[in-house]
């Protein structure tokens, strides 16, 4: 179904057919311009900015490309088109058909996760203002401007929901999700990755390719939900989520090889003298992995948690690839191993597979995690550099679940709280590491011309010049 331009709010789901919602979505469509002209990308309110907007959901039209000026941006509300004969895959009420209305029984539960993806979006557009800044070509200027109107539009698709099926509680909510503000004191973001800063565009990159693969494995949970209309748009918000991860994964790896190229020309490997340079030298970019890998397996949740019991057997939430999968789909008698430090070692222990549906999503988000990781490091040894980045083991640098508790490396051996202080710096990014990756950050704009520290992408976007103009500054 093709989307109508010429409402107020671009949409697949006939809202001109229900007034009532309809008004109460254009009430707040000027609160989410508002927040976007406060809180959106710093300065870039003139630009004209060769974005994507989708026309429709299906593969010829959800991505159109063309000049958009930056708060005309066509945010809007697109499903995926209903399965007449979808039925429940998972839970107490497995085979039945899903829902199309939300049951009075979950209204809170499903509330509570809406509200909390809903809450992401918002928060990465607010951690990502003022990278424009800073960008280090007009290629990456674009690519923020793409991942940050789509941030806007996911939160969108949860506002949706919370008008259309929630009432009054949802309206709340909606009105909620624009006033708290990433890393504010007395109104934080829900969950934590969200109210760290992203200072600069390694901590970009690292966020896109981590925290980004968070929001695919959550939303590949709720594609295969009972409520239908969750699945729907969850499934839509995926397609885009590919685009987020590509720009991290890319960049990294552009930063990695331009890094590569001046070891090799200078045949060095020593910090000091690449950061001399103007380069990131590899262990920097290393412990910012480690700080992004762990900070995102916290937003998994607690290892053993009755609340992701209850999102699964109600049907609200299922597993990655529910429906692959090969089993009973209620899993009552089923375990799963977490670990446990509390003997001064990592023990695994045999949880509830029930409670430990966290965990195992979270070590699904780590194998995929490791993959793209082991594409940076076939780079560096095609190019004879002998460096292998890792994702640290899940029990590093964790603040929620059990594992919060203990003190363990990125190699996975638990430690003493003052041993593992006397290392962190050789484990995260310090103060120094961060001031120096800041003091690169300068602003490229000319196009086809890119900062010192990260070589230009192999293409540009949808079969565009690398040297394009993708943001005309007017
Ligand atoms: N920080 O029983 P537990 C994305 C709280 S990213 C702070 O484990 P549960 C995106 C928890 O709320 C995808 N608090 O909780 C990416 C609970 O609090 P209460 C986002 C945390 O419910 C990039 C308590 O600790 N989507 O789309 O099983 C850019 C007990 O924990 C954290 C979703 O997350 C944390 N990290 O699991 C833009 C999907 N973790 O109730 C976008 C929806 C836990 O005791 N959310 N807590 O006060 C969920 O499914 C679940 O809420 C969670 C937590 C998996 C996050």
């Amino acid at each position: 179904m093709s989307i109508d331009y010429q409402q107020k709010i671009p949409n697949n789901v006939d809202l001109a057919g229900d007034k009532t919602l309809q008004r109460a979505l254009e009430h707040w469509q000027p609160e989410f311009l508002n927040w976007w002209s406060d809180m959106g990308p710093e300065g870039s309110h003139r630009y004209h900015c060769y974005l994507r907007t989708a026309t429709s959901v299906d593969q010829a039209g959800w991505a159109t490309f063309g000049y958009v000026k930056m708060p005309d941006y066509r945010w809007g509300i697109f499903l995926n088109p209903r399965e007449p004969e979808r039925k429940i895959a998972f839970g107490a009420h497995l085979g039945e058909p899903v829902w199309q209305e939300v049951p009075g029984e979950y209204r809170s539960n499903l509330r509570r996760i809406i509200v909390t993806q809903g809450d992401t979006e918002p928060a990465s557009v607010e951690q990502q203002r003022h990278l424009g800044l800073t960008c280090p070509s007009m290629y990456d200027l674009r690519n923020l401007f793409q991942v940050n109107v789509e941030e806007g539009r996911h939160l969108w698709a949860m506002v949706y929901l919370l008008h259309r099926y929630f009432g009054r509680d949802g309206r709340e909510e909606a009105e909620a999700l624009l006033e708290r503000r990433s890393g504010d004191a007395d109104n934080p973001r829900i969950l934590g990755a969200f109210n760290e800063r992203t200072p600069d565009w390694l901590a970009f990159f690292m966020f896109t390719f981590f925290t980004d693969r968070d929001g695919k494995f959550q939303l590949s949970a709720l594609t295969e939900s009972a409520f239908d209309p969750l699945a729907r748009t969850t499934r839509f918000m995926l397609t885009e989520e590919g685009h987020h991860m590509f720009v991290g994964r890319n960049g990294i790896r552009r930063i990695i090889d331009r890094t590569a190229e001046v070891m090799l020309r200078e045949r060095t490997d020593n910090p000091e003298r690449l950061r001399a340079l103007g380069v990131i030298d590899l262990p920097t970019v290393q412990r910012y992995l480690n700080f992004h890998a762990s900070v995102t397996a916290d937003l998994f949740g607690a290892d053993v948690s009755s609340n992701a019991a209850t999102f699964y057997t109600t049907g609200l939430k299922g597993r990655y690839m529910e429906t692959r999968l090969k089993d009973d789909h209620l899993l009552k008698e089923a375990t799963y191993p977490v670990l446990n430090a509390s003997t001064g070692a990592l023990m695994v222990e045999q949880a509830p597979a029930l409670n430990a549906l966290n965990e195992r999503l979270r070590d699904d988000f780590i194998e995929d995690s490791i993959a793209g990781v082991e594409a940076w490091n076939v780079t560096l040894k095609k190019k004879g550099i002998d460096f292998n980045f890792k994702v640290p083991h899940k029990a590093f640098n964790r603040q929620i679940g059990s594992l919060a508790a203990a003190r363990v490396s990125p190699e996975g051996t638990v430690m003493t709280a003052d041993a593992w202080n006397a290392r962190v710096r050789d484990w995260l990014p310090s103060a120094e590491d961060r001031a120096f990756v800041q003091s690169l950050m300068g602003r490229v704009v000319e196009p086809g011309r890119f900062a010192n520290w990260i070589s230009p992408p192999t293409a540009g976007i949808n079969g565009q010049a690398v040297e394009c103009e993708y943001v005309r500054f007017n």
